[in-house]
């Protein structure tokens, strides 16, 4: 349907009114000039918490405004074309060494962090505790608190301290963006400080774009102390986000305590010391004299340092992002996140070094390990800008959110220049809502072959042809998945262009996928789907014959080096299916109508006056519930024992990408449906469950090495946020430690954490159910 310009543009007007309203309300809201019975009194919301659908205030009210995604205006994109700006590639991050203070077990920071306090296996949370006028362990900016947000006490202690300690530190901070930010030089406006919320290097930083990277190694555990320096002031936000955060470092194998996922999000002017311990999985029941090669990290020397664990669950490709509970939408999309990579002996991030564990795949040469020349991490995203080119995002939603604008490492559509050559691509989809179906297309709109080689940061046993996927392109991405492939540009010439194209259509509701438009017809739209600007080219690769080397700046590469690069037939073994100790049943719905307020209105922990709770979450065919912090939906009770578990998508036409922390399962079928050669028997961390087809995933699990508190929920963030995400007690601990027992509750303020009791449902504990 065609509307007149007139007709259009009443709609705009419209459009932008509601938006305007929504914006004051939500602002009245959060500085308390108005509360939710006022809102009830005036009729903009129902009982149930929504907003009432009345002069064009309602949020879902999006298809009768205006035909793009945000259901609001186009964004404002000023002169801004389309591969008009360099891709930026992720901000590497470098550690300084850390050392072991022989007198107490701390570890040092050195270098230019020297001056910091050394981490601890304790936090600095237990001294405040301990002496709450000692000003040393005190939020010097609000003067009340704990310095540190980790919870005090052995049971937030940094587990296997000594076995796993920090070889190198990072300092970073979250903080309000550098003045001079824009996701395109021709935009309109420059962010303000609170539009974005970014890291930065040191402490009580700026913060920055694009987002960090950092590369780890197996056998080098790191300690990340993220310093929170927004305002203290919950309504400095523009509109969105709130100013407390936990990190979770999604799927690294982490203690509990370093998972960030555990209802321990922390206040301005604290740290956090997160020890990422690069801990191979199984190693307590695999390999556990670290004899097998291939379970390896880098030395840095052109050796191996072996590690206990099962060389099968190595992983590579990983992110970390905001997860403050009922926020994390808000967090992440305004900037919360970077990506980690971990090299391993097979995948060590070296094309040329030969020594029977090196899988040699695409990456460069210069660096011992971790060469990014030719290898290279992609965050794709979207996101929708105010008229006044401000980041906007609809806290109202509780479907999902769609932006209008696509972005590549934060940047508004670039391009980038690459060899004739292979090139690795470790492509995630860094969106809260929006689902991903991905393809390389030439300048013609033909398919360019890629292989794919990892899913979720996991190597698949075999390369796996485009040949074999729908349409020649990759399968549906949810948000939280990540794709590595492998891209050969040698049969083009200097100046060809190849397009990374979306061609997968979104309902406007943002409720999930809708249709794939051919590679050919989505490559087609080069300025975007008319209905959907995101649908279309993304990123354009330019061939050329020489780049300067990111690895070793100063350094060119040139288009007639030799391509020593390799992509083995054989990347790994299969972990087999054998017969499990239980199974389990996870169902994903609106059933019932969300518990997460209790009956005096509060959340645990705090969450937004106008939230509802339509998602939630139900085990083995038991009563329904939506997130708590307090409540354990599903415990598991020993370590190595292995679990089936089945996800159901509850129907009712939203699909689900579920995210289980801390361990990958092995997806072994879906329901009676087919199963990709993307999935089958391939190792994953981030379940799509589709609403037409897809609705039903079954997998191989055990946990162990760590245990305590993690969390299984859906990663379109908004309906994580509006509390489809359970509580899981992994009683997997080293034996005698504290994670062998259920974990009380930390429950963070600005004065310190104290402690609950959690409820445990009687279906997911199998130590009382049958
Ligand atoms: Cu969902």
């Amino acid at each position: 349907m065609f509307l007149s310009n007139k007709a259009s543009r009443i709609r705009q007007q419209e459009a932008q009114h509601a938006r305007d309203n929504r914006a004051e309300i939500v602002k009245a809201l959060s500085i308390g000039q108005i509360t939710r019975r006022d809102c009830y009194k005036w009729g903009l919301f129902t009982t149930a918490g929504f907003i009432a659908w009345k002069n064009g205030l309602s949020p879902f009210a999006r298809s009768s405004f205006a035909a793009v995604p945000t259901g609001v205006p186009r964004s404002p994109l000023g002169t801004a074309t389309k591969f008009s700006q360099p891709m930026p590639r992720l901000a590497l991050q470098t550690p300084v060494p850390m050392t072991k203070d022989p007198a107490n077990g701390n570890a040092k920071f050195t270098g230019i962090y020297a001056g910091e306090r050394p981490a601890k296996r304790l936090s600095y949370h237990t001294d405040f505790s301990a002496d709450p006028t000692n000003a040393n362990f005190i939020n010097p900016i609000t003067g009340r608190g704990p310095i540190e947000g980790r919870p005090p006490g052995e049971v937030f202690a940094h587990q296997r301290w000594d076995e796993f300690f920090p070889e190198v530190g990072y300092v970073l901070t979250l903080g309000q963006v550098a003045d001079g930010t824009k996701f395109h030089p021709n935009f309109p406006a420059f962010q303000n400080p609170n539009s974005v919320w970014t890291y930065g290097t040191g402490p009580f930083a700026r913060g920055t774009l694009p987002p960090p990277l950092i590369k780890g190694r197996y056998g080098q555990p790191i300690t990340t102390r993220v310093y929170n320096n927004l305002s203290t002031n919950r309504a400095d936000n523009e509109g969105f986000g709130r100013n407390e955060t936990q990190l979770h470092f999604h799927n690294a194998h982490n203690g509990a305590e370093s998972d960030g996922a555990a209802n321990v999000h922390h206040f301005p002017g604290t740290f956090y010391d997160y020890r990422w311990s690069t801990t191979l999985a199984r190693r307590d029941k695999t390999n556990t004299q670290a004899t097998e090669r291939r379970a390896s990290g880098p030395n840095g020397n052109g050796g191996l340092e072996q590690v206990a664990g099962d060389y099968r669950e190595i992983q590579g490709t990983m992110w970390a992002h905001d997860h403050r509970f009922f926020f994390t939408a808000e967090n992440v999309y305004k900037g919360n996140l970077m990506m980690i990579n971990y090299y391993s002996g097979p995948d060590r991030g070296n094309e040329q070094l030969s020594d029977g564990v090196n899988l040699r795949l695409p990456s460069g040469k210069l660096l011992d390990y971790g060469n990014t020349d030719f290898d290279v991490n992609l965050i794709v995203s979207d996101a929708a800008f105010r008229p006044d080119g401000q980041l906007f995002f609809d806290v109202f939603t509780t479907d999902g959110f769609l932006g209008d604008v696509p972005l590549v490492n934060m940047a508004y559509a670039p391009f980038m220049e690459v060899l004739p050559r292979k090139y690795r691509f470790r492509i995630l989809n860094g969106s809260m809502s929006r689902f991903y179906q991905l393809g390389f297309a030439d300048q013609n709109g033909n398919t360019v072959p890629f292989k794919f080689i990892c899913n979720d940061g996991n190597l698949v046993v075999n390369p796996i042809p485009n040949t074999l996927l729908p349409g020649g392109t990759l399968d549906h991405q949810g948000i939280a998945e990540r794709y590595d492939v492998i891209v050969d540009f040698s049969p083009f010439p200097i100046g060809a262009k190849i397009r990374l194209v979306n061609r997968l259509q979104m309902r406007g509701d943002g409720r999930g996928p809708a249709d794939s438009l051919t590679l050919r017809d989505a490559a087609a739209r080069v300025n975007g789907d008319p209905n959907d600007p995101v649908v279309g080219p993304v990123l354009e690769f330019r061939v050329v014959s020489q780049v300067e080397s990111v690895d070793v700046p100063g350094v060119f590469l040139n288009a007639t080096d030799a391509d020593v690069s390799q992509v083995p037939a054989k990347l790994t073994d299969q972990i087999p299916i054998v017969n499990p100790v239980r199974t389990r049943l996870v169902e994903f719905g609106r059933a019932g109508n969300g518990d997460s307020r209790q009956p005096n209105g509060q959340c645990i922990p705090d969450c937004p006056e106008t939230a509802t709770f339509p998602w939630t979450i139900r085990i083995n065919g038991q009563e329904a519930h939506s997130m708590n912090a307090n409540r354990i939906s599903l415990l598991y009770p020993k370590a190595g024992e292995i679990e089936h578990w089945t996800y159901v998508n509850g129907g009712g036409g939203w699909d689900h990408p579920i995210h289980l922390h801390f361990e990958e399962g092995v997806t072994i079928n879906r329901g009676t449906d087919t199963i990709l050669p993307t999935e089958r028997l391939v190792r994953k961390d981030v379940w799509r469950l589709h609403s037409f087809g897809q609705r039903t995933v079954t997998f191989q699990i055990q946990f162990g090495e760590y245990g305590g508190s993690y969390v299984n929920h859906c990663h379109n963030t908004v309906h994580e946020d509006f509390a489809m995400l359970m509580r899981i007690q992994l009683l997997t601990g080293v034996p005698g430690s504290p994670q062998t027992a259920v974990t009380p509750t930390p429950n963070p303020s600005p004065d310190g954490v104290t402690f609950t009791t959690p409820e445990i449902l009687p279906e997911g504990d199998p130590r009382t159910s049958a």
